[in-house]
């Protein structure tokens, strides 16, 4: 039995497009985003308390990156992870890693600066420098996707889910990544049908926008 606990909207959306894409069975446990030790089972699965976390069996995996290499073996017929061994794996682990150690982060001083710092003015210097480097990663994603249709490969797999997680929260902010080939590739990942349902279920717009903001899992957040 598979189970994700996840807090719609948040970080967790990327795993639960590529279990809608892989067609997993799968259960959700909806995390409160301020009262997580409520959620049953989730301290011993993740004892940081952050989501995305699976549970698979008797495997507990925390990190978006670790979840969607996961699950892109998981789930082979799916083809969301291209065959070992082939320059199109190298692919998938470099774009892989990559969304997680540098697009994801890359959002924090953008998004969070208020959380690594009380200095209003510093606050500011951190999100300037933060739209900057994220520019320069738009810029990145649109080189290779002037060329490639996929991040690895000839089909989509985990990293186009996971990239165009990331990219979607550029609407949460006065910022636009890359060019004509990221904005269609992520046309592209966005229409896949696991991709949407996922969307639905997260309750979220095409721009990764919450369309009730005040709810999560549902439910009106108390
Ligand atoms: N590095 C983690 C980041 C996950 C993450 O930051 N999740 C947020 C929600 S978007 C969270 O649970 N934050 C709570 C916390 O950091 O305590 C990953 O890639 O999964």
């Amino acid at each position: 039995m598979i189970t994700l606990f996840q807090i719609t909207g948040s970080s967790s959306f990327a795993a639960r497009a590529a279990l809608e894409c892989a067609g997993a069975d799968y259960a959700v446990v909806d995390v409160h985003p301020r009262r997580r030790d409520e959620a049953a089972g989730f301290a011993a699965a993740n004892p940081l308390l952050r989501v995305p976390t699976l549970r698979d069996g008797d495997v507990c995996l925390a990190e978006t990156g670790a979840i969607l290499l996961w699950l892109g073996d998981r789930f082979p017929d799916a083809g969301l992870a291209p065959p070992v061994g082939t320059p199109a794996r190298a692919d998938h682990y470099r774009w892989v890693t990559w969304c997680a150690n540098t697009l994801h982060v890359g959002w924090w001083p953008v998004m969070g600066a208020s959380h690594l710092t009380p200095d209003e003015s510093a606050q500011e210097s951190l999100r300037a420098g933060g739209r900057e480097q994220m520019r320069r990663n738009g810029a990145h994603l649109e080189a290779w996707l002037a060329d490639h249709m996929w991040l690895a490969g000839d089909q989509p797999g985990v990293a186009d889910i996971y990239a165009y997680m990331l990219v979607g929260w550029q609407h949460y902010d006065d910022i636009r990544l890359g060019g004509p080939a990221l904005a269609s590739h992520y046309e592209r990942v966005g229409a896949l049908p696991g991709v949407a349902r996922a969307r639905e279920l997260d309750d979220l717009d095409p721009r990764l926008i919450r369309i009730h903001p005040d709810m999560r899992g549902g439910r009106p957040l108390d």
